[in-house]
């Protein structure tokens, strides 16, 4: 097993059920999440050994992010507590051929506020993976910096980067982010990234849809950015909001497929990419080859799609069972 530290902002998510508009909702259920969370309750909930890095207010919000954190198995340690406020967002829950729509209100936060390192030296210390994402970069052009400098330091230490382009358009526009990502990526190790990020974020030239597979994106990002060994996305063909087809892809030194699931129907599909990630950290962390990491990962995402919350909640064993009796599958 792994030692893997993520960095990154946990918000406050306040969900209507299904049915109800933001705008007339009288409740509104509470979870706690952020990609970078996510892929740390995943992974330990896999049986590594993880600390997620962050920053939260001195109140009862703030002490709640610590112990649920704690609660899954995760090291808060390194969770600073200080500054305003929690960023809050606003999920309303699509049904139908009606997306989910997210609003957020996570300006000013404890989290986005931090302009320099405040961590002590040895948060990377012993650690094989630093996974941090893009959406740390939209929150300040001095987020963008200090990942730079995260990034950095990990290698200095001998700990790999993992970074998931997670591109949010309510947070930055994809000229700023391409502008940002341009900086980023020659730290990277591991990418999640796909073809859209590929040809609105990375400048690479979209292809004629007869070559335009998804591993032609793969093979220019690698071009581009030669210290990246790993990349990863998946693909969705949507039926309806509670009704997808899901399939993992990814490139190491080759291109791979996942077997294609069904997600009839979603309970929840936020943090599915986040699921993902996670899976393929796991898989490099315990040693699979590139078409059982994609397989476990693919797994990983579908069973995330079945429970509410932002954070998968399944063991390694439970993902294996779940592959094993092949019950979502619909494509080998
Ligand atoms: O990937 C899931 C995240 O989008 C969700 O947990 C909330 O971190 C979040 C964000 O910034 O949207």
């Amino acid at each position: 097993m792994g030692k893997v530290v993520t960095l990154g902002e946990i918000m406050l998510r306040l969900s209507t059920t299904v049915g109800e508009r933001i705008s007339t909702s009288r409740s509104f259920q509470a979870h706690y999440g952020g990609g970078e969370a996510n892929v740390a309750v995943s992974l330990a909930n896999f049986g590594h050994q993880v600390t997620f890095a962050t920053k939260v207010p001195d109140n009862s919000l703030g002490m709640t992010v610590i112990q649920q954190i704690r609660r899954a198995g995760v090291d808060p340690s390194s969770i600073l507590v200080g500054g305003p406020r929690l960023g809050t967002y606003y999920l309303e829950a699509g049904i139908g051929s009606r997306a989910a729509k997210v609003i957020y209100d996570r300006a000013g936060s404890s989290f986005a506020e931090i302009c320099k390192n405040e961590w002590p030296d040895d948060l990377l210390e012993g650690a094989d993976i630093l996974h941090l994402s893009g959406i740390t970069a939209a929150l300040s052009p001095q987020w963008c910096e200090l990942l730079i400098e995260f990034m950095q330091l990990a290698h200095q230490k001998g700990c790999k980067v993992s970074f998931d382009i997670n591109y949010r358009g309510n947070l930055w526009s994809q000229a700023a982010a391409g502008d940002a990502l341009a900086r980023l990526l020659p730290h990277v190790d591991y990418c999640s990234a796909g073809k859209l990020d590929a040809i609105y974020l990375l400048g690479i030239e979209e292809r004629a849809s007869s070559d335009g597979e998804v591993m032609d994106y793969y093979q220019a990002i690698q071009e581009k950015y030669p210290s990246i060994e790993l990349l990863y996305s998946t693909k969705r063909v949507v039926h309806s909001a509670s009704s997808h087809e899901l399939t993992g892809t990814l490139w190491q030194n080759g291109y791979y497929e996942s077997v294609t699931h069904r997600l009839n129907p979603i309970v929840d599909r936020v943090g599915g990419g986040d699921a993902f990630s996670a899976g393929i950290l796991h898989g490099l962390l315990t040693g699979k080859n590139p078409q059982e990491l994609v397989d476990f990962a693919t797994a990983a995402a579908a069973l995330k799609h079945t429970v509410h919350g932002d954070a998968n909640l399944f063991t390694a064993q439970e993902v294996e069972a779940y592959m094993s009796n092949g019950s979502g599958v619909i494509s080998r």
